[in-house]
């Protein structure tokens, strides 16, 4: 383990209340580079339970929740006897420290998900089944909803205060019943007695309540499905449901009391394309809009760089609630016309919160300790070098982690690879090197000039960050349409002949699957996604610097008649995007990248009840004036 930032003393539990005394955790991941798992790691430890690094030391296995059964099968055979410990997923030490007792690990909710039941299970580990007596300690049941103010708990099944006797059942065992049984079966495992310590009398430990309430809406931000049911839903959107605190990124309010103003506001006010913007309106990140240069002469420059480091670094682990605070930190400081050089200063600025004191020891100290411990720590750069895999997201590379990979060789000689993640292995280096924007022009003119071959009615746009006007891109996002079109199948032959012609021609090199969660995917057909070698012939630069680079492409089909949406939509930038959206949204309409539709009714949890009426598609300005937004040329449209 490399440096790691000094932590607060942790504040032990008192005694009587140190439930997991005796106890030892490993947790899969076993490590608290996420925040969530920081956070229970540390009220673990509070409450007595000790935290080891190696599985044969545990008494029992806590499992991130994202990961299955097939995904830590490989680490649990590090530890011959794994299966005389007790696997749960990350509920249950939560469980456990709310109602101040051990709970039965044997419920469905602390399951693993494809952990083979007993039956299935090696005859040794049938033995210890006689312990598993689900119905002698009843199940925790269901939470009911609480308040509106405070998140969903992440446990599923709180026991209610208002539970009959015959449900209180599931209590924490004595030490020396505990010893007992380690006598009848062998091994540590605690049992769960009937009405020894009945939950309902144990109050809910209230100390651990904020914090658990903020772990949650961390665990929220950071993508726990199912705890997502009561957020904002912004069912078009697919980059997931808009947050409370992303609304607040994206519609960049300032610190008023009321975040959301437009909560306030009847229909009517809500202003329309023949009349004037409500105020409110102004505050969406949207309508300021911004270049790619805005921090060139910026006097916070300096800071913003190192806040836009920490910012990745976040990136790196998923924390999407601290992504968005440093976004909004960010975007609020290139706003300024002076340094901000003082806590005090940056406090008074809204949106910075707590990110103030960071902002004052980078003016002070040129550094950010917190950014150079990120840098420093070996787990990280693990996570950082597998998101750099082109398919990888944040669940895979965790689960390579758990699984104990820690290099590219090792995924390369032992995980099991999709085709995808195969060529992002194989082609590492080439598809994490930027396209010079000389080159995004001439790959586009090898497709053009084939497309025009196949039919020169045919029109193809290149989007993404090149129509913002970026020194390089990532990847060339290949808009084709044609005069006419009112459908993307209009445009399939197009596209299935294009694609063989270049195949053929040895131009696209491999056809990529779509991601999971790509946007709107509803007419398969309508995108192909791979890869693309420029010839020789067609090089921008010298002779002797050309090498055949894989580079990722995208095609994607857009009848004429959404051309405007869906040129809004793939030159974003992604934040634009969300605020466009959002606001639209706001104002009881619906945009995506078909179109701005108008009359849409939206029901419980803001899910949209009904498609509404196509107000605009085909012409871009045309959207972004019924929106009331003024008109943003692409190269304006670098937000956050
Ligand atoms: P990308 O190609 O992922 O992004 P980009 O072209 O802006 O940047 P890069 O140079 O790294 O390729 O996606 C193209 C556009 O699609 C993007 O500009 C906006 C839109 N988009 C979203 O709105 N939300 C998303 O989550 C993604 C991935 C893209
Ligand atoms: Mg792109």
């Amino acid at each position: 383990m490399g440096k790691r930032k000094k932590e607060a003393p942790l504040k032990l539990a008192p005694e009587a209340r140190r439930i997991f005394k005796d106890l030892s955790f490993f947790y899969i991941p076993n490590d608290d580079i996420n925040p969530v798992r920081r956070l229970q790691i540390r009220k673990a430890r509070e409450h007595g339970v000790m935290w080891c690094r190696k599985l044969d030391e545990a008494t029992h296995i806590i499992v991130d929740k994202k990961l299955t059964y097939t995904d830590i099968e490989r680490q649990l055979q590090d530890d011959p006897k794994w299966s005389e410990k007790v696997l749960v997923n990350e509920n249950y030490p939560i469980d456990c420290i709310k109602h101040r007792v051990i709970v039965n690990p044997n419920q469905s909710q602390y399951k693993i998900s494809g952990t083979p039941t007993p039956a299935e299970k090696p005859a040794d580990e049938t033995e210890l089944s006689h312990l598993d007596n689900d119905d002698a300690s009843l199940e925790l049941k269901p939470s009911r909803r609480k308040s509106a103010r405070r998140p969903r708990s992440p446990v599923l099944s709180t026991q209610s205060r208002s539970q009959s006797s015959s449900q209180r059942s599931i209590a924490l065992i004595s030490s020396s019943k505990r010893q007992q049984n380690k006598g009848v079966t062998g091994n540590a495992q605690p049992a769960y007695a009937q009405d020894e310590v009945p939950l309902s009398e144990q109050p809910a430990d209230t100390s651990v309540d904020d914090e658990l309430t903020q772990c949650i809406s961390e665990m929220k931000a950071t993508g726990n499905s199912d705890l997502f049911s009561d957020s904002l839903m912004d069912d078009d959107d697919p980059a997931g449901p808009l947050l409370t605190d992303e609304i607040e990124v994206l519609s960049d309010s300032s610190s008023s009391d009321d975040k959301r103003p437009w909560k306030r506001r009847t229909r009517s006010s809500m202003g329309n394309s023949k009349g004037k913007n409500p105020a409110w309106q102004e505050k969406f990140i949207c309508m300021k809009g911004g270049t790619k240069d805005h921090t060139d002469n910026n006097p916070n420059a300096e800071t913003i760089k190192v806040l836009q480091e920490m910012l990745d670094q976040h990136t790196l682990t998923g924390d999407d609630f601290r992504i968005r605070a440093y976004r909004l930190a960010i975007a609020t400081l290139r706003t300024q016309s002076k340094k901000i050089c003082t806590a005090e200063e940056a406090r008074a600025l809204p949106n910075i919160g707590r990110i103030a004191d960071k902002i004052e020891e980078i003016v002070t100290t040129n550094r950010l300790r917190q950014l150079e411990y990120a840098l420093d720590d070996p787990q990280r750069k693990i996570i950082g070098l597998f998101l750099q895999i082109y398919g990888v997201g944040q669940i895979q590379a965790h689960k390579w982690v758990a699984q104990g990979f820690r290099t590219l060789d090792d995924l390369k000689n032992k995980a099991d690879l999709n085709t995808n993640q195969k060529i992002g292995l194989e082609y590492f280096d080439d598809l994490n090197t930027r396209i010079p924007r000389q080159e995004v022009e001439a790959l586009a003119d090898c497709v053009k000039e084939t497309a025009a071959i196949i039919d020169h009615n045919v029109e193809l746009i290149i989007g993404g960050s090149y129509r913002r006007g970026a020194d390089n891109s990532g990847d060339i996002d290949l808009i084709v349409t044609k005069k006419g079109t009112s459908s993307t199948s209009q445009l399939t032959p197009f596209l299935n002949q294009l694609v063989d012609t270049l195949t053929r021609e040895g131009f696209l090199t491999i056809a990529l699957a779509a991601h999971h969660g790509d946007a709107d995917d509803t007419d398969g057909g309508s995108k192909w996604h791979g890869c693309c070698v420029l010839p020789e012939s067609a090089f921008p630069g010298p002779r002797s610097e050309y090498r055949p680079i894989w580079r990722r492409i995208d095609i994607l089909l857009v009848p004429q008649t959404e051309l405007g949406a869906a040129l809004i939509y793939f030159t974003g930038n992604d934040i634009f995007n969300r605020s466009i959206r959002l606001l639209a949204q706001k104002k009881g309409m619906r945009l995506n990248q078909r179109g701005l539709f108008g009359n849409v009714l939206r029901g419980q949890g803001n899910i949209k009840v009904n498609e509404g009426t196509l107000l605009e598609g085909r012409d871009e300005k045309k959207i972004f004036e019924i929106l009331g937004v003024r008109w943003r040329e692409p190269h304006e449209r670098w937000c956050g």
